[in-house]
């Protein structure tokens, strides 16, 4: 039995895609594809339901992009919101918004929550020490710093994020952090934020969240107790930035919002405009209603990335403003992984939605199926080329698509595609068939209300199952030459379980549903889930068209080929300090620079990094204090051959007077070498 009926009406919401590249299928799979699923099922069991979704177009996301890509923010927003909005059309995402967080409407509402929250007192204001680049004169977002990761040794960890195990970070946590402007160690400096206090929050946050045991996902549940166990802290949400919504109060000037604290909210601007545009009250899909029976259910369709900010702390947002009704359900996927190794943008490592348009036009919903097939619901999934030929093939080729058409040809070719019955209308006439169908039919019902799309795909294909076996069972193809009319029959149940067909496809097929009904010339207007399905005697079909084609070997090699490709030509991602200015030969010339020698090496008391050295300089032997202990042990270094800068001013550090500095090869990820000659010089020898 549906349970819909419990709320009175639906906010679902997929996860808004930074507008900061093009989308690849692990975003379909994630967040799109489910909730299109469970929408458009909403839409024909004729629930008051609204989805909404758009682009998240702040934060370091979209800035550090224009960066690389030497262009403006509102230049790459502008570019990239069409892009993935026209992708998301053309695989039939059924948005009644696809709506944007750099709109004046959203910035205006996310101010006013910000406000709200302040007058309230619900934030606590305090310094702290941020990383600032002093090269450009600028606080640094998280993102813009990478160093060593503390977990997982990871030289390329971003500040909020060590992208290799997962740790979630606060800047200070990396080892040898670097600004990526200047390619730079940043300086700490002090500045004010404004932070939610989750650990305030934590006491109800629980208890909320317990609640949630058994009906949300077993994954959500797990992250949500997880980061529940591990103690909330208070979360800034200011940032020192040049692009977002400025903060709006006086002593917060060029301060910005966080960007989770207003995407969020991109959900209720977005609302607010669609409302705004048919003439609907906004506050219905969110607000709290006098009687509870009277509250929509809220539906956060993400990533399991997402998560802490979706069932942690935009709840707390929602709550400290207190009019807000809170999520109901936050199904997370899991991640897709694509031939045997993670998704990656930056590594190419994708299949990009647009590509896949281009390259196999007309075949959105081949997509749609190998996808919902395998969708990370419990846990990661993968999707491979092979997998894909291998289930349009074997299934929707060799099932759908062979049973429809089976039954088309059929009937053109004894009864020229015209249903004809003495009782003027033709029903379904087969009990086993009919109680199977209603079975499948309850399967299908309880495991999308379930989220459990993938079964649910499995229960229409079953219902294709049941047909075809129904027809080699029953060989019209026989039956036409010693009973016509049971053969007519026959093919006519097969029609009415084609129109039943069609129906439960809608949500995950939806143009093949389309041209289903197309075929058999359905006239009864929009296909509902659980109408009867009957057809006028004198009826007329279209003719037969194949529903899907075989995917070819060449095909699927073309493509296994190209991703190999890429993994080959795409860079690593290199994070280079910028470029320096131009100096005179003459600066140069000042420098000397010699070739030395290590002759002892031993470890500064109480310091990480620093090393003694004792070099042979050729001029004379001096002592030496390099910062290279994390690099290298002393005892593995004696006899090395280095370059030394040997007139720098002498420094004392701690306690050491240093003589020169060494010079050493860093590279992208923060590894250290010796710069030494190739051939065999002696110690003194000039650098030049
Ligand atoms: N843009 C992060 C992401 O795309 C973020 C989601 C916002 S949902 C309010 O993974
Ligand atoms: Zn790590």
């Amino acid at each position: 039995m549906s349970q819909l009926n419990k709320f009175k009406r639906y906010t679902i919401t997929s996860a808004l895609p930074y507008a900061n590249g093009p989308l690849h299928i692990g975003h379909l799979a994630g967040a799109y594809l489910p909730a299109d699923i469970f929408v458009r099922y909403l839409r024909l069991k004729k629930q008051d339901v609204v989805y909404i979704c758009g682009s998240d177009e702040h934060g370091a996301a979209i800035t550090i992009k224009a960066k690389k890509e030497n262009t403006t923010p509102q230049a790459i927003i502008d570019k990239y919101h069409a892009q993935i909005k026209q992708s998301f059309a053309e695989f039939g995402i059924s948005f009644d918004i696809y709506h944007r967080t750099s709109s004046p409407i959203h910035h205006d509402l996310s101010k006013e929550f910000f406000l709200n929250l302040y007058e309230k007192g619900e934030f606590v204001e305090k310094y702290s020490e941020q990383y600032f680049d002093e090269d450009f004169q600028q606080f640094l977002a998280d993102r813009y710093i990478i160093g060593t990761c503390p977990n997982c040794s990871n030289p390329n960890a971003y500040g909020d994020q060590c992208e290799n195990c997962g740790t979630s970070l606060n800047p200070t946590d990396l080892i040898n952090p670097v600004s990526t402007l200047s390619g730079k160690p940043p300086v700490l400096k002090p500045t004010k934020h404004w932070y939610l206090p989750l650990d305030k929050y934590q006491p109800w946050l629980e208890k909320w969240i317990d609640e949630k045991e058994g009906e949300w996902k077993v994954n959500v549940f797990g992250q949500c107790k997880s980061w529940l166990k591990s103690g909330l802290q208070p979360r800034s949400m200011t940032r020192d930035l040049d692009w977002g919504i400025d903060v709006p109060l006086e002593e917060a000037k060029g301060k910005k919002l966080y960007v989770w604290m207003d995407a969020p909210i991109g959900y209720i601007s977005a609302t607010k405009q669609w409302a705004e545009d048919h003439n609907k009250d906004w506050k219905l899909y969110w607000k709290k209603q006098e009687k509870e029976e009277d509250n929509t259910c809220l539906i956060h369709f993400i990533g399991k990335d997402n998560i802490v900010f979706h069932c942690i702390i935009f709840p707390a947002i929602l709550r400290a403003h207190g009019e807000y009704v809170l999520p109901q359900n936050v199904p997370a996927n899991e991640f897709l992984n694509l031939e045997g190794d993670k998704l990656s943008t930056s590594r190419n490592h994708a299949v990009w939605l647009h590509e896949y348009l281009e390259e196999f036009p007309g075949k959105q919903d081949e997509l749609r199926y190998v996808l919902t097939s395998i969708l990370p619901e419990t846990s990661d999934s993968e999707f491979t080329w092979k997998d894909y030929q291998a289930r349009v093939n074997n299934e929707l080729v060799a099932i759908l698509g062979n049973f429809v058409n089976r039954v088309m040809i059929l009937m053109h070719k004894f009864f020229d595609g015209k249903i004809e019955s003495p009782s003027g209308k033709v029903v379904l006439n087969e009990p086993a068939i009919d109680y199977e169908l209603g079975r499948l039919y309850e399967d299908l019902e309880q495991n999308i209300e379930a989220f459990r799309f993938r079964q649910a795909l499995q229960t229409v294909m079953d219902m294709a199952r049941l047909g075809n076996k129904y027809l080699t069972e029953k060989e019209p193809w026989k039956t036409i030459k010693t009973n016509p009319e049971d053969a007519r029959e026959t093919l006519h149940n097969c029609l009415v379980l084609i129109g039943k067909l069609a129906a439960c496809m809608q949500p995950f097929l939806p143009s093949t549903a389309q041209k289903t009904l197309d075929m058999v010339n359905w006239q009864g207007g929009a296909i509902g889930l659980e109408q009867e399905i009957s057809f006028k005697s004198g009826h007329q079909l279209n003719p037969a068209a194949l529903l899907f084609e075989k995917v070819e070997d060449e095909t699927i090699a073309e493509q296994i080929a190209k991703l190999e490709s890429k993994k080959q030509t795409a860079a690593p991602a290199l994070q280079l300090p910028a470029a320096k200015e131009n100096i005179n030969y003459e600066s140069f010339a000042t420098m000397d620079i010699r070739i030395g020698t290590i002759l002892a090496a031993e470890k500064v008391a109480k310091t990480k990094k620093l090393l003694k050295l004792t070099i042979d300089t050729g001029l004379d032997k001096r002592t030496v204090v390099s910062g290279i202990a994390e690099h290298y042990e002393p005892e593995a270094i004696i006899g090395k051959r280095v370059s030394i800068l040997a007139n720098l001013e002498p420094r004392e550090i701690k306690g050491i007077v240093s003589q020169g500095m060494i010079l050493m090869a860093e590279d992208s990820a923060g590894k250290l070498t010796f710069v030494s000659p190739n051939d065999d010089l002696h110690n003194g020898s000039v650098v030049r």
